[in-house]
């Protein structure tokens, strides 16, 4: 059958109200971005005209301001679901405007699958190829768009011009069978492939294809500052101490970072230490910091779900995607982040605290306990299932008057039990192995800002000895006198005796 290439427009007509909307793409890169723009105005003109018009958005991960933020400019969206990052979203998620169920991303796939959410009406995808019998060749950002592409009834691709036809053969799509079914995924090492280079729908269910040519824009990083410089020598010595002492094997483990000016910051210290020695990547984002680390050798093989690089890098790659070639593979959500493959291949994990409690507890998506960030993301994913798993965040945040190490973290993401290194810019707190007064001492005295240590000290010690010395009138102190006072170093420990 012949494709129909139509507008984003049209395309929209297509969308009704009340529609579960599985859209492709991981963060920016991939994420459609006419289609969803078509939405946005479809929406505003029937709320003008007194009819109601909202769309649940199920995506891979965060999106673009393409999808998110005109979306939810436009009140058009229902409920959201895994993770999102752009401010109009965030605000209208704290407005409880928008229903948005946070989630590791790893889930998304399989829970849409086993029908936790309903169904999805329409898929819509960023490719650089479709063929007349249904093999779709993605973007450069994977997410559930495989999953959502089987589910759904109708299908809308927006076929992006300004990445190259010839990305062909850097994806590769595997979908596990549902329990209980399911075999082990026989991903053994970062660079297996398992899957195919293509999804393969119906070509019926096809409904239209928008043509574009359009970069995605991914955000670019800020300089690497004073504080970020810091953390990453502190991971980059952690490492480097574990691989002497034998803990990390000399072959060195792949390493996951999360996306964002650290995560940047880390893999370049990481490139400028000749003690690391070439390493690959199982994770979930490859950035621009990783192009720059393969150009140097010192990154041998990237897998990830999307490839999420500024537009001057991305050129960069497009330019020269047979060097490329060899050197990464692009896959579903499912797949980059999946728990199992994370244990099997020793995986170290390298991940951002909102904040973080004296106990090792940590907060990556509540700030002061309340307000929706952006989401867990695939943070869980790695640290739950890692071989060492390591989170960093600046020791003070808002110019010093938030602590990011505090008595009790304000919301639970990633508990004790899972996280293995604190690190900031002061130093590094080694938790393994280590009761609850012992690793408060490790994190106050090498994590917590000096401002801070008194106050966190006095905490620690204000408790009868038992286990975990939480003081349960004032563990929530610190957040109770930023409320307060807009100051946690204000905090008078004898205001809750
Ligand atoms: O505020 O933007 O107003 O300046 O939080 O903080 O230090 O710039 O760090 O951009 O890396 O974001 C945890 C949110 C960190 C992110 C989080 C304020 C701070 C600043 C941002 P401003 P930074 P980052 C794979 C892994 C969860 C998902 C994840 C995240 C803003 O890393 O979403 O890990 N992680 N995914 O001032 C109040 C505190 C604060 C605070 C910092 N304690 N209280 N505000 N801030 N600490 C990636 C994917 O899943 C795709």
């Amino acid at each position: 059958m012949s494709l129909r290439f139509i507008t984003a427009e049209e395309a929209a007509s297509y969308i009704k109200n009340d529609e579960n909307v599985g859209f492709g793409g991981f963060t920016a890169a991939g994420t459609p971005k006419v289609v969803s723009l078509a939405i946005a105005k479809k929406a505003e003109e029937e709320h003008a005209a007194g009819r109601p018009f909202k769309i649940s958005v199920f995506t891979g991960a965060s999106t673009s301001d393409s999808v998110d933020g005109a979306l939810a400019r436009a009140h058009a969206v229902k409920s959201r679901t895994p993770y999102q990052s752009t401010k109009d979203s965030r605000t209208a998620i704290n407005n409880n405007e928008i229903d948005y169920f946070d989630m590791h991303l790893s889930e998304i796939g399989q829970n849409m699958r086993y029908g936790f959410y309903g169904k999805i009406d329409t898929a819509i995808v960023e490719a650089v190829d479709v063929t007349e019998n249904g093999e779709i060749t993605l973007g450069i950002g994977v997410g559930a768009a495989p999953t959502y592409c089987q589910m759904a009834d109708k299908i809308i691709i927006e076929l992006n011009r300004h990445a190259p036809a010839a990305l062909h053969g850097f994806h590769d799509i595997y979908e596990p069978l549902n329990p209980p079914y399911r075999r082990e995924i026989p991903i053994y090492k970062p660079s297996d492939r398992i899957g195919s280079p293509v999804i393969k729908v119906d070509p019926a269910k096809i409904i239209g294809i928008v043509e574009t040519n359009l970069p995605d824009n991914v955000k670019e990083f800020a300089p690497v500052d004073e504080v970020t410089a810091r953390i990453g020598d502190n991971v980059c010595g952690f490492l480097i101490s574990q691989l002497k002492s034998g803990i990390i094997p000399k072959e060195f483990l792949p390493l996951q970072s999360g996306v964002g000016n650290i995560a940047n910051a880390v893999l370049g210290g990481l490139g400028n230490s000749p003690e690391v020695p070439a390493f690959e990547m199982y994770t979930e984002v490859i950035q621009d910091a990783v192009i720059g680390l393969m150009r140097e050798g010192k990154c041998r093989f990237a897998s990830g779900c999307s490839l999420t690089i500024s537009n001057a890098v991305a050129e960069e790659v497009f330019a020269d995607l047979d060097f490329f070639r060899d050197k990464m593979v692009l896959r579903p959500g499912e797949i980059s982040n999946n728990p199992e493959i994370v244990r099997r291949l020793g995986i170290i994990s390298i991940n951002t605290a909102l904040e973080a409690d004296i106990f090792g507890n940590v907060n990556s998506t509540h700030v002061v306990g309340t307000k929706m960030m952006n989401g867990i993301g695939g943070s869980g994913d790695f640290t739950r299932n890692s071989y060492i798993s390591i989170f960093t965040c600046p020791s003070v945040a808002k110019g010093g008057n938030i602590s990011a190490i505090v008595p009790m973290v304000s919301h639970l993401d990633h508990s004790e039990h899972s996280v293995d290194i604190l690190i900031t810019e002061q130093g590094v707190a080694d938790l393994r192995g280590k009761s609850p007064i012992q690793r408060a001492k490790e994190i106050i005295e090498n994590c917590a800002h000096p401002v801070y240590k008194p106050l966190l000290r006095d905490y620690l010690n204000m408790t009868r000895k038992v286990h975990t010395p939480h003081n349960l009138k004032a563990c929530l102190g610190f957040h109770l006198e930023f409320m307060k006072s807009g100051n946690m170093a204000a905090t008078n420990w004898a205001d809750y005796q």
